[in-house]
């Protein structure tokens, strides 16, 4: 069965992109691993390079998959050597399986995330980083959701790195953005902030609600707006602009996005109602905050449509962008 998450999204993405008459598309520059690495744990990038090896070499067939956790009755935090053991440790959820190619393509979906981020270094008003695994749901040390390397988180803190000082994170898929909350969750030079399903009826289910706000140094810098089933764009649009009036008051001085386009009203996966013609709105939006701003893509599983759908972001954007 081919999985929600599909290369075929990428295809209808750049057909639309070439449509609107959006782009040059531009390849991937390589980075140092480095930029991973002060997101995510040593252990975990080892897990994410070996793991597969470690799969075939217990003679298992077919793609690498947990089948048990450090659950409530067993909260171990001493990391099992077997391979059975590893896969629960570093996995959140269940349905991202590993195969051969996993990590290379979280690699390179990285890689993708920080090239659009240099450009905005670089001095461009705005990127679209094509990244594919998605990543907004990996922690420093889990992954789960199709992601494994935190695409907004890196290229977030390759922001901080050259020259940025506030980062203003909108996390609009449809899904809660665990792992980018967690990994900021102390932290107050990124501000992020989320509009989702709410946990108690979407995945990620353990984490999105409003009461998470930071803690330490990072309280108050961590806004999440849980919605029920069947928001559309009126009620999804008001908090988006409460979320951008926060950034203003923040003193943000970009904003990287992470694009989800699973609030479509057809996703196979979802519960949200937005319209193609609404995310010409949604970018428009954005845009009013006057910030250079890096869109990343996340989710969205209507294939057909999620290329207009992410089209229609960029084009609003860009039709209200004042550079
Ligand atoms: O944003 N996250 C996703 O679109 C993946 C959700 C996976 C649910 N099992
Ligand atoms: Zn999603």
């Amino acid at each position: 069965m081919t999985p929600f998450e599909c290369a075929s999204r990428m295809e209808y993405i750049c057909q639309a992109l070439a449509q609107q008459g959006l782009g040059p598309l531009q390849p991937p520059l390589v980075f140092p691993r480095k930029h991973v690495e002060k997101i995510h744990t040593k252990g975990y990038l080892e897990f994410l390079d070996t793991c597969w090896h470690d799969w075939q070499a217990e003679g298992n067939k077919g793609e690498a998959m947990p089948t048990v956790w450090p659950s409530r009755s067993m909260p171990s935090n001493i990391i099992p050597t077997h391979i059975d053991g590893k896969l629960g440790y570093y996995a959140l959820a269940g349905e991202t399986a590993i195969a051969k190619n996993t990590a290379a393509a979280a690699w390179l979906s990285s890689d993708i995330a920080l090239t659009a981020a240099d450009a905005i270094v670089q001095g461009e008003a705005s990127a679209f980083a094509l990244s594919r695994p998605p990543g907004h749901h990996a922690s420093a040390d889990q992954y789960g959701g199709y992601c494994f390397i935190n695409n907004a988180s890196v290229a977030s803190q390759y922001l901080l790195d050259h020259g940025f000082n506030k980062v203003a994170l909108m996390d609009v898929d449809f899904h809660h953005g665990n792992g980018t909350q967690t990994i900021f969750y102390g932290r107050k030079d990124v501000y992020f902030s989320s509009i989702h399903g709410d946990p108690m009826a979407a995945f990620p289910h353990f984490l999105g609600h409003a009461e998470e706000t930071g803690h330490g140094e990072g309280k108050g810098y961590n806004l999440n707006h849980p919605l029920p089933k069947g928001t559309g764009y009126e009620m999804w649009s008001e908090k988006l602009l409460l979320s951008l009036q926060t950034f203003q008051q923040y003193g943000a001085d970009v904003l990287v996005v992470s694009l989800g386009l699973d609030t479509f009203e057809n996703d196979p996966i979802s519960f949200f109602k937005i319209k193609t013609d609404e995310y010409l709105q949604m970018g428009k939006t954005l845009a009013s905050l006057g910030l250079p701003t890096l869109f990343i893509l996340e989710g969205g599983y209507a294939v057909a449509d999620i290329g207009h759908n992410t089209a229609n972001v960029l084009q609003g954007f860009l039709s209200h962008s004042q550079n």
